[in-house]
């Protein structure tokens, strides 16, 4: 696979040369290529920035240098075959959120051209000249605010980069990933443990160490769905009720949930006296 990012920070990618998707390039599985898109300007300040149109605060990055950038890169490969074609996924905190279905289908694609953006964002006939010839990802990695898209892009390669055949070696293999589709009907996971059996005197619990598989399949069961009931009582709102045993759903009363007439499991209400 090959990737390019563009960006007014090419510093801040440094991060790809290390760890798994260092890796990964020093193996020849990746090919990154990091420009600075002010290469692309040609005044004396290398201005990639202007006042908005309509008024209001901050800035916004002209579309001059990103249509010389993209063009230049684009022309850098050849992607005569469409399904050769890059694609271009430009971080923004309103584009579709990032999911672990949509690192799958990026990871699919054998080229894929980042444009983190920084300011209040790129001038949006940018985007708009560019989905004309290419599939454009408008992505974001969170409900929160970023100062620019460069670490939404060390994010999203990451999760795409550990998809590609033969980047994970065999130890951290892809095992039943949470969120990845269909893993265990859609539950966190729950906690793990190594040596020593006590720490600190803090015992590894002792269904672990019993040998047990049936029984510390199901600890593990319960853990995942207490921890998923706490931390994202969205996850079991939407569970299907078919994914959940008796036992499963005996865990979840206890914690509180209610079945409802569906079969599906609801939010106890909040701060209700019983
Ligand atoms: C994010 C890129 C570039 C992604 C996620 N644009 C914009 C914008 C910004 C702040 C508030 C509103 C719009 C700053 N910003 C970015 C923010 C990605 C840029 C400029 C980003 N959160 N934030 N998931």
């Amino acid at each position: 696979m090959r990737l390019d990012v563009v960006t007014i920070f090419p510093e801040y990618l440094e991060p790809l040369n290390v760890s798994l998707v260092g890796k990964a390039r020093a193996r020849g599985q990746l090919d990154v290529r990091v420009h600075d898109l002010r290469a692309w300007t040609h005044d004396r300040h290398h201005t990639v920035d202007d006042t908005p149109y309509g008024g209001g605060p901050g800035m916004v990055m002209k579309p001059g240098p990103w249509g010389e950038a993209l063009d230049a890169v684009l022309a850098s490969g050849t992607h005569d075959l469409p399904e050769a074609r890059p694609a271009l996924v430009v971080p923004t905190p309103s584009g579709r959120p990032f999911t672990q279905g949509l690192a799958v289908e990026l990871a699919g694609r054998p080229w894929l051209v980042f444009a983190p953006a920084r300011y209040e964002g790129i001038d949006r006939r940018v985007i708009e000249e560019y989905a004309e010839r290419l599939t454009v990802y408008e992505v974001s990695i969170g409900d929160y605010v970023l100062a620019g898209g460069e670490a939404a892009v060390l994010v999203i390669t990451e999760a795409v980069a550990r998809l590609l055949p033969g980047v994970l070696g065999n130890a951290e293999s892809h095992r039943d990933d949470s969120f990845a589709p269909g893993a265990m009907a859609d539950l966190l996971e729950g906690p793990v443990y190594t040596k020593p059996p006590e720490w600190r005197s803090r015992a590894v619990p002792e269904v672990l160490l019993s040998g047990h598989h049936g029984r510390i399949a199901r600890w593990r069961r319960d853990e995942a769905l207490r921890r998923t009931g706490r931390n994202r009582p969205d996850l079991v709102e939407r569970c299907d009720p078919g994914a959940l045993d008796a036992h499963d759903r005996a865990v979840l009363e206890e914690l509180g949930w209610r079945r409802l007439a569906d079969g599906r499991f609801g939010r106890p209400p909040d701060d209700v006296e019983e």
